[in-house]
């Protein structure tokens, strides 16, 4: 038999006896068979030294690992058959305990905000597009009737990227682009990111999620604007919720409205939430300015259509009671964990 061979012969027998050894009186006699003076490892090891140099590394290396496995398993063994009934009756496996599953990620809040206002929203009828986030001025504020020198162009002034290119500060920019390469009638909501210089705090972030929406056709008058989005609030935030409507001013809309709900904690008698006017602001907007139909070459007067626009966040801390707009983008898995 080679000393390969009989290496391989003493690990065979040391694993069938290692593995039936019950007591400790067993256990000292494997270890003195398998690694005393005159175990057959032993009298390998002790003969390397006149071995070829190939020889000595090819054996040398078996054995000694075979050296140290033994003694391992031993050790193991011994801390075994050395502890009480009591306590080997602890470490035996329960195999009726429930399994660990795997850990499941969550929805995003925001996301499921955004999707069910997507569902609402289709089930009006309304179709969903996408755009780009690094715009032109040109889709970004000259089409949406807010020219360099207008005052409301410093809410929206934006991140630039190499002269002419900047980060979108809405999502209008893409029903330019569908009105660009389309004849009404249409009716489409527009989700996506948006960025605006605003100093962060509790509610301000210079990245957030919007959905804006768009319907043109040859008549549509300010009650389809007023129904479709009291009807979106109802299935948003219940049937019973009132809205109403108080004027504003959007470049690119006019006439224009800010649209509150009655509050969502207290149903209008006045909280902490609404600051006890009974109120929330939940969504910007109005009828198509006829100066954003000429900028996409619509005929003139042929055209009306309303246009709205509302920030995510701003509805998914009113539904979940969130405090600070911060927590949305910090990934901390014991917030994200509360949106099972
Ligand atoms: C808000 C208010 C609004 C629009 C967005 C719009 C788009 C086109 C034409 C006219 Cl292409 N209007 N969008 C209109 C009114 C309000 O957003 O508070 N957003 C967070």
């Amino acid at each position: 038999m080679t000393r390969k061979d009989t290496l391989k012969k003493i690990k065979r027998e040391f694993t069938e006896k290692i593995n039936i050894c019950r007591d400790a009186r067993e256990l000292e006699d494997i270890k003195v068979k398998y690694l005393g003076r005159k175990s057959e490892l032993t009298t390998v090891l002790r003969s390397i030294s006149g071995l070829s140099a190939l020889e000595k590394k090819e054996i040398g290396q078996y054995a000694n690992l075979l050296k140290n496995q033994f003694a391992e398993k031993i050790k193991n063994v011994q801390e075994n058959v050395g502890a009480s009934s009591a306590q080997r009756a602890a470490r035996k496996i329960d195999v009726t305990m429930p399994g660990i599953g795997p850990r499941r990620g969550t929805i995003h809040p925001i996301t499921r905000v955004m999707n069910r206002i997507n569902e609402i929203f289709i089930s009006l009828g309304f179709s969903i597009a996408e755009g780009p986030e690094i715009e032109t001025e040109f889709y970004n504020f000259e089409a949406l009737n807010i020219p360099l020198d207008h005052p409301s162009r410093d809410a929206f002034d934006t991140f630039y990227i190499e002269g002419e290119h900047l980060l979108r500060s809405h999502t209008s920019n893409v029903q330019i682009r569908i009105m660009q390469n389309a004849l009404p009638p249409f009716q489409v909501i527009m989700p996506g990111r948006v960025y605006r210089p605003d100093a962060v705090d509790a509610t301000h972030s210079f990245m957030f999620h919007q959905v804006e929406g768009l319907m043109v056709d040859t008549d549509i008058k300010f009650p389809d604007l007023k129904g479709v989005l009291s009807c979106f609030c109802r299935s948003m935030f219940g049937e019973n919720i009132k809205t109403r409507m108080r004027p504003h001013f959007f470049p690119f809309t006019e006439p224009s409205a800010e649209v509150d709900i009655s509050c969502i904690i207290c149903g209008g008698n006045g909280c902490r939430v609404c600051s006890g006017n009974g109120w929330l602001e939940i969504l910007g907007a109005g009828m198509v300015n006829p100066k954003v139909f000429q900028a996409v070459g619509y005929p003139s007067k042929k055209y009306t259509g309303f246009a709205f626009g509302m920030g995510v966040e701003r509805i998914a801390m009113l539904l979940y009671g969130i405090e600070d707009i911060r927590l949305f983008y910090e990934n901390d898995v014991r917030f994200l964990n509360q949106f099972v």
